[in-house]
Parts: structure tokens; C-alpha cells; sequence
């Protein structure tokens, strides 16, 4: 049977990045439709040496027949047109935070829960949060070892987070500061270039801001875990990997030794852990690669069921197209389609 695949949102950041993974992996499907915007309706792409035309978004039949389609197009986007997206059978692998944490959806990260995918009443499956994505995948192997409590998590996130206008802006602001030009402040809340901001999202009742609340309970529900997370998300001027220092607590002590195997065997991690030769991630190295990669493992000197390490990925890539695109891998290859 032929695969029928679509990319909805396919101008933005991650459209753009879910054209990239899908040829870097080679992946296998028949038929490519693109869809977008009124604005992004008519604007072309190619492909593989073929040429696609956007296909304005409408509450019409346009998915009949498609077996997956890849969204991005932001929340308000996935909500009104989820049910037309789904009405025939297609299955919406869905990066926005509209669905995430209702329980009939599954949210999905392959290498720590891919069997959820398989149970989705909605023929919805929701792309966690690129800063949960990195996260998890690190807990995973530790998680493996000893039940961890708690997570006490920093993040330092890139401009890509928050879309392609928004890593034009930090790359403008640095042009514009060369040259003496007034600083254009759009996207963020505050110039990122020469500055770090300590609020990605909305604040909430608590004092915690939307990105740090995502942290805490979609850990807890891709994990299917008690765990406690406490995150402090801080947007850097950094235009595409997002970087976390991490802090967990296990139940039982973890020694460096079996940290450090669990990581290097761990799925989708590299290990990238050498002090002495100035060797641990960081984000201008690990912009557009695929794995979480994973330095700097210590004993936390004030906890002995502590440990630290830092990790780094890059946001577009695992942090939301590439998850996306192994979700669908996954579920071909379990024949869960
Ligand atoms: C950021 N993590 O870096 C955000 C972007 O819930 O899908 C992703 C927002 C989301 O700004």
C-alpha cells in the first residue's frame, strides 16, 4: 500500500526542518503534500529534485488518504483543525502544546516511551516540548538504574524556540549593534543579543512560567513517573541548540562509573565527557545533529543520591521535527500505523 505523508506548517521553522529529516532519513513514502497558511499558500519547495506547491490549510477533505500528517503550525492552528486533520484515519503527529497532557493523546518520545503511540483515541499524538524531549532522554538510562525523585533542571534555550523570525531577530540585533542601528525587539520580551532572559513563556499562578510547568508534567507523563521537577527555563542568545543543567536524585545512590555506562549505552545519547581535554557539549558543536548529548557527570556534593550533568540538543531537530519523524518510524515499523 502506498504511504501518504503531509507536512502541515511546512514555512516555518520546524516545516522546514521536517523536509530535512524526512530526506537525511531517507524516509519511505509515495506521496508529499505540503500545506500552510493563506500566506504560505502557493509558495513552493523541492524536494528530492521535485517541486511541491503549498495547499492553503482548509476545513475540507484534503487528508483523505494520508496516512501521517506532520504538523507545526502553532496551538490555536492545531486545535481548530485537528478533527478535519483526523476526520479520515490520517494520524496527526502534532509539535504544538495544545494536546499534550490530555489523557486521551499520547505524548510520545521513542526512546523512552514509543508503545504509548500505539493507543491514541484521537488518532492524535502530541511532540512533547523540545526542553522535555532533551530531558527525558537523559533520565531514561539513570531512571533505569536507580527510580529518580527529583529533577532540578536549568535551561539555556536558543532562539529557535521560539520560530524562524525569532533567530533572525538575535542575528539582526548583533548586525544592528555593530552598526550603531536602533536594537529591533519582537519576539522576546527583552534584546537577547550581549543578554540572557529569565522567562521563556507566559508566567503562571505559581511563580513558575508556562516552559518550566511544561517541564514538570510532561517529565512526569512521558515517564510514567511521580517524579518532581523544578526547572528555571532562561532564553540565551544562542541561535539553534538548547542546553540543560541537570541535578536528579535517586532513590539509591548512582555511582559516576555506572552514570556514565548507562549514558554511553543509553538510546539516542552521546556521551561527550572529558574534562581534562576540555571536551563536554555545547550548542554552537551540536546545532544540526540528531542525538542529546551528554557531558560534565559529577557527583552532587550536596546530595550523595545526587548527580549533575549537562546536556545539549538541538531544538528543531530533536527537540521537535526529528522526535516527530521517529514517532512515525516507529510506528511503521511496529506496523501501528
Ligand atoms: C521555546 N520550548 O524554546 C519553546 C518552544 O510548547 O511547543 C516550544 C513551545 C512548545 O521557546
Amino acid at each position: 500500500e502506498k504511504m501518504k505523508i503531509a507536512i502541515v506548517g511546512v514555512s516555518g521553522a520546524v516545516g522546514q526542518e521536517f523536509l530535512r529529516v524526512l530526506d537525511e532519513r531517507n524516509f519511505p513514502f509515495d506521496e508529499l503534500v505540503l500545506f500552510g497558511s493563506g500566506r504560505s499558500a502557493g509558495k513552493e519547495y523541492t524536494f528530492k529534485g521535485k517541486k511541491y506547491t503549498v495547499k492553503e490549510l482548509k476545513h475540507n477533505d484534503d487528508f483523505k488518504g494520508i496516512d501521517i500528517a506532520f504538523v507545526s503550525a502553532g496551538g490555536s492552528a492545531s486545535v481548530e483543525f485537528a478533527p478535519t486533520i483526523t476526520k479520515h484515519g490520517t494520524v496527526m503527529i502534532d509539535n504544538s502544546s495544545a494536546f499534550r497532557m490530555d489523557n486521551d493523546v499520547p505524548l510520545v518520545v521513542p526512546e523512552v516511551n514509543g508503545e504509548d503511540a500505539k493507543v491514541r483515541p484521537r488518532n492524535i499524538i502530541a511532540n512533547p516540548n523540545c526542553t522535555t524531549i532533551q530531558l527525558v532522554v537523559a533520565l531514561k538510562p539513570i531512571e533505569e538504574l536507580s527510580h529518580i525523585k527529583r529533577v532540578h533542571v536549568a535551561t539555556y534555550q536558543a532562539a529557535s524556540g521560539a520560530g524562524a523570525t525569532a533567530m533572525d531577530e538575535l542575528v539582526n540585533q548583533f548586525k544592528q549593534i555593530v552598526h550603531n542601528e536602533p536594537v529591533i525587539v519582537e519576539k522576546f520580551v527583552a534584546q537577547l543579543a550581549y543578554n540572557v532572559i529569565p522567562q521563556v513563556d507566559v508566567f503562571t499562578e505559581n511563580g513558575y512560567t508556562k516552559e518550566e510547568m511544561k517541564m514538570y508534567h510532561e517529565t512526569r507523563k512521558i515517564m510514567h513517573s511521580d517524579v518532581e521537577v523544578s526547572a528555571t527555563c532562561v532564553r540565551v542568545p544562542v541561535v539553534r541548540a538548547h542546553s540543560e543543567a541537570t541535578w536528579v536524585e535517586t532513590e539509591k545512590p548512582v555511582s559516576i562509573e555506572d552514570a556514565r555506562k548507562a549514558f554511553s549505552e543509553g538510546n539516542g545519547i552521546i556521551l561527550q565527557d572529558n574534562p581534562e581535554k576540555k571536551e563536554y557539549p555545547m550548542p554552537l558543536h551540536v546545532a544540526g545533529k540528531d542525538p542529546v548529548y551528554i557531558g560534565r557527570i559529577r557527583k552532587d556534593i550536596s546530595n550523595p543520591n545526587g548527580l549533575s550533568f549537562w546536556s545539549v540538543s538541538d531544538q528543531i531537530k530533536k527537540g521537535a521535527a526529528l522526535n516527530a519523524v521517529q514517532i512515525a518510524e516507529y510506528l511503521i515499523k511496529e506496523n501501528a500505523l
